[in-house]
């Protein structure tokens, strides 16, 4: 077993020698073939590949200086926030990995343009954003490649939100997660809208982590999980080269609804659903059949993302009056 030190000393130089302040952005995914499970909790390494489209404006923008006051500062949104916060304590566990026992206290600022309201994580595009800056500040030169890897040490999905459009985390084999990154696919689709279904932005009881945890150490049908999901991105990937939106959607539909599956496998069960879920699946059904193009996918949340092109966008807004649409394409 290889640790976050191990694989960070593989990637940086021995010590960090300037400090500039720096802002980068980075966009917030929706995974359309799931990440659900690892074959490493520490080192966030995916028990199968995945594959997602990064949401273009919406993702995190973060500042770093180095603090005047000689202490971490840490800001989310225009708030600075106490130490104790469990946000602070996530990004300086993170810093701390970048130096290594070097003073460099930091001024972090993150500023979210994912609407709160929006039932969105930004752990992924936080993370993202946090590397991206800090590989700047501290002058590294990571390649994209390894600022994905070092992303990923903070949240798995993470590592797909250092690039925008579709794109592929591959799972990889090493132990030491030096092959587990995420690649930019060539497809684009300007046409693609996500659509987000906001049915309670309330925190959840279980988060992801200990979701995907409790589903691969208690659900038997999550070992029926892996293969399942090596063959939808296959199908997805095919769908996006052919362009075959009907494939596409049905694939990554079918993904979501196989991973609630194993969810509600788990014990105790993780139902993440509550009714205003089940109605808006009920409308996206009922949408198909009076033949809408309408797809959705959901993550370990009760809220839906729903997937169409912008020939339906009235229809689909008809239904669903209070929808956010995102044009991951056109946002870029
Ligand atoms: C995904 N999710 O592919 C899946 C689908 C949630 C359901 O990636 O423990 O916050 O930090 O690696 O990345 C959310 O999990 O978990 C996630 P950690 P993360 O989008």
């Amino acid at each position: 077993m290889f640790t976050k030190a191990q694989t960070i000393a593989a990637l940086l130089p021995a010590s960090i020698e300037q400090v500039q302040s720096s802002s980068a952005f980075a966009p917030s995914n929706i995974a359309l073939c799931k990440y659900w499970g690892k074959r490493d909790r520490t080192l966030n390494l995916a028990n199968n590949a995945s594959l997602s489209i990064s949401l273009g404006q919406l993702g995190s923008y973060t500042e770093v200086a180095l603090s005047a006051s000689g202490q971490d500062e840490v800001r989310l949104n225009g708030e600075w926030l106490a130490p104790e916060q469990a946000f602070v304590q996530k990004v300086i566990a993170f810093v701390d990995l970048f130096r290594r026992g070097q003073s460099i206290p930091l001024r972090i600022d993150t500023t979210n343009t994912i609407p709160t309201a929006a039932g969105l994580a930004s752990s992924a595009s936080g993370f993202a954003a946090l590397t991206l800056a800090l590989n700047q500040s501290f002058g590294l030169q990571l390649t994209r490649q390894q600022l994905s890897i070092v992303a990923r040490l903070g949240s798995g999905s993470a590592c797909r939100s250092v690039y925008q459009g579709f794109v592929e985390w591959q799972r990889g084999e090493r132990a030491d997660g030096l092959d587990s990154y995420a690649v930019p696919l060539p497809e684009q689709w300007p046409q693609l809208r996500v659509g987000l279904v906001k049915v309670s932005t309330a925190a959840k009881a279980v988060d992801s982590r200990q979701g995907m945890q409790r589903t691969v150490e208690t659900a038997s049908l999550y070992q029926s999980w892996p293969a399942q999901a090596e063959q939808d991105l296959a199908a997805i990937k095919a769908a996006l080269a052919a362009r075959d939106f009907t494939r596409l959607g049905e694939r990554a539909e079918h993904n979501a609804l196989s991973m609630h599956a194993t969810m509600i496998a788990a014990w105790p069960p993780l139902l993440y659903w509550q009714p205003g879920s089940v109605s808006a699946m009920q409308k996206v059904w009922a949408l198909r059949q009076a033949g809408v193009e309408v797809y959705f996918t959901m993550d370990a949340g009760p809220n839906l993302k729903l997937l169409f092109e912008q020939d339906n966008l009235a229809k689909v807004t008809e239904q669903f009056g209070d929808l956010d649409v995102i044009a991951p394409f056109a946002d870029i």
